[in-house]
Protein backbone atom coordinates (compact mmCIF):
# COMPACT_ATOMS: atom_id res chain seq x y z
CA UNK A 1 0.00 0.00 0.00
CA UNK A 2 2.34 2.37 0.87
CA UNK A 3 6.16 2.65 0.01
CA UNK A 4 7.57 3.21 3.59
CA UNK A 5 5.43 0.45 5.33
CA UNK A 6 6.86 -2.01 2.99
CA UNK A 7 10.32 -1.16 4.53
CA UNK A 8 9.29 -0.88 8.11
CA UNK A 9 10.07 -4.40 8.94
CA UNK A 10 13.57 -4.10 7.71
CA UNK A 11 14.07 -0.77 8.77
CA UNK A 12 12.41 -1.50 12.58
CA UNK A 13 14.96 -4.15 13.19
CA UNK A 14 17.58 -2.08 12.86
CA UNK A 15 17.37 -0.65 16.26
CA UNK A 16 19.39 -3.48 17.75
CA UNK A 17 20.83 -1.75 20.94
CA UNK A 18 17.49 -1.15 22.36
CA UNK A 19 16.39 -4.67 21.37
CA UNK A 20 19.51 -6.71 22.90
CA UNK A 21 18.92 -4.38 25.98
CA UNK A 22 15.46 -4.63 26.38
CA UNK A 23 15.52 -8.81 25.61
CA UNK A 24 18.74 -9.20 27.64
CA UNK A 25 17.30 -7.64 30.69
CA UNK A 26 13.47 -9.11 30.67
CA UNK A 27 14.81 -12.47 29.40
CA UNK A 28 16.86 -13.04 33.03
CA UNK A 29 13.27 -11.58 34.23
CA UNK A 30 11.12 -13.90 33.22
CA UNK A 31 12.84 -17.01 33.94
CA UNK A 32 11.58 -16.61 37.18
CA UNK A 33 9.09 -18.93 38.31
CA UNK A 34 7.06 -17.49 41.20
CA UNK A 35 5.00 -14.33 40.79
CA UNK A 36 5.69 -12.02 43.65
CA UNK A 37 6.52 -9.15 45.24
CA UNK A 38 10.11 -8.96 43.84
CA UNK A 39 8.78 -9.58 40.84
CA UNK A 40 7.17 -6.88 40.43
CA UNK A 41 9.73 -4.35 42.34
CA UNK A 42 12.24 -5.76 39.63
CA UNK A 43 9.61 -5.42 36.89
CA UNK A 44 9.52 -1.98 38.03
CA UNK A 45 12.94 -1.12 38.03
CA UNK A 46 12.97 -2.56 35.07
CA UNK A 47 10.80 -0.49 32.91
CA UNK A 48 11.99 2.93 34.66
CA UNK A 49 15.54 2.20 33.66
CA UNK A 50 14.43 1.29 29.78
CA UNK A 51 13.19 4.88 29.59
CA UNK A 52 9.28 4.22 29.82
CA UNK A 53 8.98 6.91 32.30
CA UNK A 54 7.66 6.63 36.12
CA UNK A 55 4.36 7.55 35.37
CA UNK A 56 3.68 4.79 32.64
CA UNK A 57 6.03 1.88 34.42
CA UNK A 58 3.45 2.52 37.37
CA UNK A 59 0.05 2.72 35.42
CA UNK A 60 1.46 -0.24 33.30
CA UNK A 61 1.84 -2.60 36.26
CA UNK A 62 -1.22 -1.24 37.65
CA UNK A 63 -2.75 -2.86 35.13
CA UNK A 64 -0.98 -5.81 34.58
CA UNK A 65 -1.51 -6.84 38.24
CA UNK A 66 -4.60 -6.79 38.14
CA UNK A 67 -5.14 -8.64 34.57
CA UNK A 68 -2.96 -11.20 36.46
CA UNK A 69 -5.34 -10.78 40.08
CA UNK A 70 -8.33 -11.82 37.70
CA UNK A 71 -7.25 -14.60 35.55
CA UNK A 72 -5.16 -16.20 38.61
CA UNK A 73 -1.67 -15.98 37.24
CA UNK A 74 1.21 -17.77 38.95
CA UNK A 75 4.21 -17.57 37.01
CA UNK A 76 6.14 -15.37 35.88
CA UNK A 77 6.00 -16.52 32.96
CA UNK A 78 2.91 -15.90 32.06
CA UNK A 79 3.48 -12.18 32.39
CA UNK A 80 5.48 -11.13 29.74
CA UNK A 81 1.96 -11.94 27.13
CA UNK A 82 -0.16 -9.64 29.57
CA UNK A 83 2.34 -7.07 29.40
CA UNK A 84 2.84 -6.94 25.81
CA UNK A 85 -1.23 -6.53 25.51
CA UNK A 86 -0.82 -3.88 28.48
CA UNK A 87 1.84 -1.61 26.66
CA UNK A 88 0.06 -1.50 23.61
CA UNK A 89 -3.20 -0.58 24.77
CA UNK A 90 -1.14 2.29 26.48
CA UNK A 91 0.46 3.89 23.51
CA UNK A 92 -0.62 4.64 19.62
CA UNK A 93 1.29 4.63 16.09
CA UNK A 94 -1.22 5.99 13.66
CA UNK A 95 -0.07 6.84 10.32
CA UNK A 96 -1.85 9.84 9.86
CA UNK A 97 0.21 11.84 7.18
CA UNK A 98 -0.59 9.30 5.05
CA UNK A 99 -4.27 8.87 5.59
CA UNK A 100 -4.39 12.47 5.50
CA UNK A 101 -2.92 12.63 2.44
CA UNK A 102 -5.03 10.32 0.78
CA UNK A 103 -8.15 12.88 1.24
CA UNK A 104 -6.59 16.27 1.12
CA UNK A 105 -3.36 17.87 -0.06
CA UNK A 106 -1.24 18.62 3.04
CA UNK A 107 1.07 20.88 5.00
CA UNK A 108 3.51 19.11 7.68
CA UNK A 109 4.91 21.60 9.70
CA UNK A 110 7.99 20.11 11.72
CA UNK A 111 9.01 21.03 15.03
CA UNK A 112 11.46 20.06 18.11
CA UNK A 113 14.75 21.63 19.10
CA UNK A 114 17.75 21.64 18.06
CA UNK A 115 19.71 18.50 16.75
CA UNK A 116 16.50 16.44 17.31
CA UNK A 117 17.15 15.52 13.56
CA UNK A 118 14.28 17.78 11.86
CA UNK A 119 15.77 18.57 8.70
CA UNK A 120 17.15 14.74 8.11
CA UNK A 121 14.05 13.71 9.13
CA UNK A 122 12.16 15.99 6.28
CA UNK A 123 14.40 14.80 3.92
CA UNK A 124 13.29 11.02 4.57
CA UNK A 125 9.92 11.88 4.61
CA UNK A 126 9.91 13.62 1.37
CA UNK A 127 11.95 11.31 -0.56
CA UNK A 128 9.58 7.91 0.52
CA UNK A 129 6.38 10.33 -0.15
CA UNK A 130 7.93 10.94 -3.41
CA UNK A 131 8.64 7.81 -4.30
CA UNK A 132 4.89 6.74 -4.02
CA UNK A 133 4.64 9.80 -6.82
CA UNK A 134 3.56 12.41 -4.47
CA UNK A 135 4.72 15.66 -5.34
CA UNK A 136 6.27 17.07 -2.68
CA UNK A 137 8.04 20.92 -1.56
CA UNK A 138 9.96 21.70 0.76
CA UNK A 139 10.27 25.17 2.54
CA UNK A 140 13.41 26.44 4.16
CA UNK A 141 12.10 28.30 7.35
CA UNK A 142 14.67 27.61 9.75
CA UNK A 143 16.68 31.19 8.80
CA UNK A 144 17.36 31.72 12.19
CA UNK A 145 20.63 28.85 12.02
CA UNK A 146 23.53 29.58 9.74
CA UNK A 147 23.74 26.94 7.33
CA UNK A 148 19.87 25.61 8.25
CA UNK A 149 18.58 26.76 4.39
CA UNK A 150 21.41 25.38 2.98
CA UNK A 151 21.33 21.88 4.24
CA UNK A 152 17.91 21.98 3.16
CA UNK A 153 18.52 23.16 -0.46
CA UNK A 154 21.36 20.36 -0.99
CA UNK A 155 18.36 17.99 0.32
CA UNK A 156 16.37 19.58 -2.56
CA UNK A 157 18.72 18.75 -4.92
CA UNK A 158 19.89 15.49 -3.99
CA UNK A 159 16.18 14.25 -4.47
CA UNK A 160 14.92 16.94 -6.97
CA UNK A 161 11.94 18.39 -5.01
CA UNK A 162 11.41 22.14 -5.11
CA UNK A 163 12.99 24.07 -1.99
CA UNK A 164 11.21 27.16 -1.61
CA UNK A 165 13.83 29.84 0.67
CA UNK A 166 14.45 33.04 1.43
CA UNK A 167 17.77 34.68 2.59
CA UNK A 168 19.27 33.76 6.05
CA UNK A 169 18.03 35.86 8.63
CA UNK A 170 14.88 36.80 6.58
CA UNK A 171 11.40 36.60 8.17
CA UNK A 172 10.16 32.97 8.41
CA UNK A 173 6.27 33.35 8.17
CA UNK A 174 7.63 35.12 4.81
CA UNK A 175 9.00 32.12 3.36
CA UNK A 176 6.11 30.12 4.10
CA UNK A 177 3.62 32.44 2.95
CA UNK A 178 5.50 32.11 -0.57
CA UNK A 179 5.84 28.51 -0.12
CA UNK A 180 2.11 27.74 0.39
CA UNK A 181 1.09 30.14 -2.77
CA UNK A 182 4.27 28.07 -4.99
CA UNK A 183 2.49 24.84 -3.60
CA UNK A 184 -1.03 25.65 -4.27
CA UNK A 185 0.24 26.78 -7.91
CA UNK A 186 2.06 23.56 -8.82
CA UNK A 187 -0.33 21.23 -7.52
CA UNK A 188 1.86 20.20 -4.66
CA UNK A 189 0.00 17.28 -2.63
CA UNK A 190 2.77 17.49 0.12
CA UNK A 191 4.53 20.62 1.59
CA UNK A 192 6.87 20.31 4.32
CA UNK A 193 7.87 23.34 6.00
CA UNK A 194 11.53 22.81 8.21
CA UNK A 195 11.55 25.45 10.96
CA UNK A 196 13.92 26.67 13.65
CA UNK A 197 15.18 24.38 16.57
CA UNK A 198 13.88 26.40 19.42
CA UNK A 199 13.42 26.06 23.43
CA UNK A 200 10.41 27.03 25.45
CA UNK A 201 13.05 29.33 26.82
CA UNK A 202 13.61 31.62 23.69
CA UNK A 203 10.43 33.41 23.97
CA UNK A 204 10.62 35.24 20.84
CA UNK A 205 10.95 31.92 18.57
CA UNK A 206 8.09 30.79 20.37
CA UNK A 207 5.85 33.39 19.63
CA UNK A 208 7.28 32.64 15.82
CA UNK A 209 5.81 29.88 15.75
CA UNK A 210 2.91 30.60 16.76
CA UNK A 211 2.69 33.21 13.54
CA UNK A 212 4.04 30.47 11.18
CA UNK A 213 1.21 28.19 12.42
CA UNK A 214 -1.46 30.63 12.24
CA UNK A 215 0.09 31.32 8.46
CA UNK A 216 -0.27 27.99 7.65
CA UNK A 217 -3.89 27.19 9.40
CA UNK A 218 -5.19 30.34 7.84
CA UNK A 219 -4.36 29.02 3.92
CA UNK A 220 -7.69 27.14 2.14
CA UNK A 221 -6.37 24.70 0.32
CA UNK A 222 -4.03 22.67 2.49
CA UNK A 223 -4.94 21.11 5.67
CA UNK A 224 -2.05 21.41 8.33
CA UNK A 225 -0.21 18.86 10.56
CA UNK A 226 2.47 19.36 12.79
CA UNK A 227 4.75 16.67 13.30
CA UNK A 228 7.19 17.21 16.77
CA UNK A 229 10.55 15.59 16.08
CA UNK A 230 12.38 14.24 19.20
CA UNK A 231 15.31 12.54 19.92
CA UNK A 232 15.45 9.12 21.56
CA UNK A 233 18.34 9.55 23.14
CA UNK A 234 17.09 13.09 25.24
CA UNK A 235 15.12 10.32 27.42
CA UNK A 236 12.39 11.60 29.39
CA UNK A 237 13.63 15.27 28.27
CA UNK A 238 11.86 14.65 25.50
CA UNK A 239 8.46 14.69 27.05
CA UNK A 240 8.95 18.02 28.98
CA UNK A 241 10.46 19.29 25.17
CA UNK A 242 7.33 18.26 23.79
CA UNK A 243 4.62 19.40 26.63
CA UNK A 244 6.09 22.96 25.48
CA UNK A 245 5.82 22.47 22.09
CA UNK A 246 2.07 20.95 22.81
CA UNK A 247 1.25 24.40 24.72
CA UNK A 248 2.57 26.78 21.60
CA UNK A 249 1.03 24.94 18.62
CA UNK A 250 -1.75 21.60 18.61
CA UNK A 251 0.86 18.12 17.81
CA UNK A 252 -0.39 15.65 15.57
CA UNK A 253 2.47 13.32 16.11
CA UNK A 254 5.58 12.41 16.83
CA UNK A 255 9.02 11.70 14.53
CA UNK A 256 11.25 9.78 17.23
CA UNK A 257 14.72 10.15 16.05
CA UNK A 258 17.83 8.00 16.47
CA UNK A 259 16.53 5.01 17.66
CA UNK A 260 19.38 3.36 16.16
CA UNK A 261 21.50 4.95 19.11
CA UNK A 262 19.77 4.45 22.45
CA UNK A 263 19.49 1.02 23.79
CA UNK A 264 16.41 2.34 26.12
CA UNK A 265 13.86 2.63 23.30
CA UNK A 266 11.13 2.60 26.13
CA UNK A 267 11.13 6.66 25.64
CA UNK A 268 8.83 5.56 22.74
CA UNK A 269 5.89 4.37 24.82
CA UNK A 270 5.75 7.15 27.30
CA UNK A 271 5.96 9.72 25.10
CA UNK A 272 2.91 8.81 23.43
CA UNK A 273 1.17 7.34 26.26
CA UNK A 274 1.74 10.80 28.52
CA UNK A 275 1.50 12.36 25.69
CA UNK A 276 -1.26 11.24 24.20
CA UNK A 277 -0.07 11.48 20.73
CA UNK A 278 0.83 8.78 18.12
CA UNK A 279 4.36 8.15 16.85
CA UNK A 280 4.18 8.39 13.14
CA UNK A 281 7.55 7.36 12.09
CA UNK A 282 11.02 6.50 13.68
CA UNK A 283 14.84 7.84 12.43
CA UNK A 284 17.13 4.38 12.98
CA UNK A 285 20.12 5.93 11.12
CA UNK A 286 21.28 9.25 9.31
CA UNK A 287 20.89 7.98 5.60
CA UNK A 288 17.41 8.82 3.40
CA UNK A 289 16.33 5.20 3.67
CA UNK A 290 16.31 5.32 7.18
CA UNK A 291 12.77 5.53 8.50
CA UNK A 292 10.29 3.36 9.50
CA UNK A 293 6.55 4.01 9.39
CA UNK A 294 5.88 3.17 13.25
CA UNK A 295 4.38 -0.40 14.31
CA UNK A 296 3.57 -0.60 18.25
CA UNK A 297 3.05 -3.83 17.68
CA UNK A 298 6.02 -4.85 15.88
CA UNK A 299 8.29 -2.77 18.18
CA UNK A 300 7.09 -4.74 21.28
CA UNK A 301 7.40 -7.72 19.73
CA UNK A 302 10.81 -6.69 18.68
CA UNK A 303 11.80 -5.59 21.94
CA UNK A 304 9.77 -8.45 24.47
CA UNK A 305 10.94 -11.44 22.17
CA UNK A 306 8.77 -14.63 23.12
N1 LIG B 1 21.96 8.06 14.08
C1 LIG B 1 21.01 8.90 13.65
N2 LIG B 1 21.31 10.19 13.42
C2 LIG B 1 20.32 11.01 13.01
C3 LIG B 1 19.00 10.56 12.84
N3 LIG B 1 18.24 11.63 12.46
C4 LIG B 1 19.08 12.69 12.38
N4 LIG B 1 20.34 12.34 12.71
C5 LIG B 1 21.55 13.19 12.82
O1 LIG B 1 21.35 14.18 13.82
C6 LIG B 1 22.06 15.36 13.49
C7 LIG B 1 21.13 16.57 13.55
O2 LIG B 1 20.17 16.45 12.51
P1 LIG B 1 19.43 17.68 11.84
O3 LIG B 1 18.46 17.09 10.88
O4 LIG B 1 20.39 18.66 11.30
O5 LIG B 1 18.68 18.29 13.11
P2 LIG B 1 17.80 19.62 13.25
O6 LIG B 1 18.67 20.64 13.91
O7 LIG B 1 16.65 19.24 14.13
O8 LIG B 1 17.36 20.00 11.88
C8 LIG B 1 22.66 15.12 12.12
O9 LIG B 1 24.00 14.75 12.27
C9 LIG B 1 21.84 13.96 11.55
O10 LIG B 1 22.52 13.20 10.61
C10 LIG B 1 18.69 9.16 13.12
O11 LIG B 1 17.57 8.67 13.03
N5 LIG B 1 19.74 8.40 13.52
MG1 LIG C 1 17.63 21.75 10.81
Amino acid sequence: MFGIKKNSSKNIETFEKTKSFWNKKFSNLFTKNELNEDFWDALEEMLITSDVGVKTSFSAIEKIKEISKTNNIKTVLEIKPIMKKVLSEMFTSDDILYKNLDKEKTILLVVGVNGAGKTTSIAKIANSYSKIKKNVMLAAADTFRAGAIEQLKIWGERLSLPVIHNKPSSDPGAVVYDAINSAYSKNIDLLIIDTAGRLHTTHNLMEELKKIYKICTSNEGFSVKVLLVLDSNTGQNGITQAENFKKIVHCDGVFLTKLDGTAKGGVAISISAELNMPILFVGTGEKIDDISVFDKDLFLNEILKD
